[in-house]
């Protein structure tokens, strides 16, 4: 792959020629030393909780990244979602150097003069009357959770205790106990009971299944309206508006995670807006941070975010205001830059180009706007021999679920560079360089 030339390759005598991160595709490339001394520092000294492909990126820009080796990729993944603005995007670089000029970090013992500006925004962004922020997408669940059953006791008058939420196969909300828990992976589960009681699960994707499940202790519906983690499952057409108004009937909080498909993933601001669902719980997280900083938020009306009291919920750096100046630029990039509108004019024709290439290996391409899954039949064997021959071509993408290659670039992606890509990802697909059997 020949990338176009940006100033950075120009300027940095390290950018391999053909700007290639391997001269001949295909043939297993050995980590270089300074790869492998860092890939043993991480053995010896990290907790194996992750199998990362062996590469070791040491500089990024827009859509670009650099390894140890000088060598450049196209980063694919941008970090599940959580780069839609692409690496370090300078606008949100200025508010955090420049508010860590004047102010970091408060403690909600005190305000600060970002935090109010930025849930303003942020709620008019969403068309919700309050907000709540937190800091990773986990945390942003277990407060929606925690608010949602206060409003079932409170409110909607469930017996203290007995609250229930229904979540979905396939679900993946974050890696805390209460939130594995009620995971249908048992990867997630094994060995980290005992888990919080209160949830029950239904098949995603069937609306009849939720309404069936719905009990007089229900309080909340938590859904993904694409299911990430899950293989980049979208559900069949009216699900989320039907799931939606079946909520509404029964007075149960609709809580949508939006934390990997917000914020202009699918083609819309938010992915609930594909079927003009307005949920009663809306979780943002990832790109709200802009790549550079852990921002996530609920957000709802004041009949939910009411029950919350002095006292009641909160976290150390929640609200801070560096994380708030760099939620405020993030947000301003997304709708300034029409995000959305890229992802979703790219994407629809980024997922044709890939199922014009018409590839023996592949069983399905799926997915909503810039959030793409290629699924890898079963026989063609799982989808990681391919993440790594398409690493060894320049391209960093991630397999989910074991067949399904996850393509999910950031949002600034430019047309050029996903034809580059496609002239790599299609080799690629028909097999080559993909070491089957490792
Ligand atoms: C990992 C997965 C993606 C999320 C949704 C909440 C969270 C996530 C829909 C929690 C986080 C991350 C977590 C990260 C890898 C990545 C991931 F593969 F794990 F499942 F994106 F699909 N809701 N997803 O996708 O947000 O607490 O991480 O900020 O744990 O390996 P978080």
């Amino acid at each position: 792959m020949t990338p176009p030339r940006s100033p950075e390759t120009a300027a940095d005598p390290r950018a391999t020629p053909e700007g290639r991160a391997h001269a001949t595709p295909g043939a297993p490339r050995a980590p270089g030393a300074a790869t492998r001394s860092v890939l043993d520092e991480a053995d010896r000294f990290s907790a194996h909780n992750y199998k990362p492909l062996p590469v070791v990126l040491e500089s990024g820009e827009g859509v670009w990244v650099r390894d140890v080796e000088g060598r450049r990729y196209l980063d694919m993944l941008a970090a599940y979602s959580a780069l839609n603005q692409g690496h370090r995007h300078p606008a949100i670089l200025e508010a955090l150097q420049a508010q860590a000029g004047r102010i970091t970090l408060t403690s909600r013992a005190f305000h600060n003069d970002q935090m109010g500006p930025f849930l303003r925004e942020l709620c008019e962004a969403t068309g919700f009357e309050k907000a709540l922020p937190m800091n990773t997408g986990a945390e942003a669940v277990e407060t929606a959770i925690k608010m949602v059953r206060k409003w079932g006791y409170e409110v909607k008058g469930v017996p203290e205790g007995e609250a229930e939420i229904i979540v979905c196969t396939g679900n993946f909300a974050g890696r805390t106990t209460t939130i594995v828990g009620f995971s249908s992976e048992e990867a997630y589960r094994r060995g980290f009971g005992p888990f919080a009681p209160g949830f029950r699960i239904v098949p995603y994707g069937d609306a009849k299944a939720l309404e069936d499940a719905i009990t007089p202790s229900t309080v909340g519906f938590l859904v993904e309206p694409i299911q990430g983690e899950g293989g980049v499952v979208v559900p069949p057409d009216g699900y989320l508006a039907c799931t939606r108004e079946i909520c509404r009937e029964r007075n149960v909080a609709f809580m949508a995670d939006e934390i990997q498909t917000g914020l202009g993933r699918t083609g819309r601001l938010f992915c609930c807006d594909w079927e003009d669902v307005r949920p009663d719980v809306l979780i943002v997280g990832k790109a709200l941070g802009g790549g550079v900083y852990p921002v996530s938020a609920v957000l709802a009306d004041a009949a939910y975010m009411d029950v919350f009291r002095p006292g009641d919920h909160g976290s150390t750096f929640g609200g801070n205001p560096l994380g708030a100046a760099v939620a405020r630029a993030s947000l301003r990039v997304i709708l300034e830059e029409r995000l959305s509108e890229r992802s979703d004019e790219l994407g629809s024709w980024f997922m044709e180009e890939l199922r014009a290439i018409d590839a023996p290996h592949v069983a399905e391409v799926r997915g909503k706007g810039l959030m793409i899954g290629v699924v890898i039949r079963k026989e063609s064997g799982p989808a990681r021999p391919f993440c790594e021959a398409l690493m060894d071509r320049g391209i960093l993408a991630k397999e989910t679920h074991h067949q399904v290659i996850r393509f999910a670039p950031p949002l600034v992606i430019e047309r050029n560079e996903l034809e580059t890509a496609l002239e790599e990802i299609a080799p690629v697909l028909h097999g080559e360089g993909v070491r089957r059997g490792d």
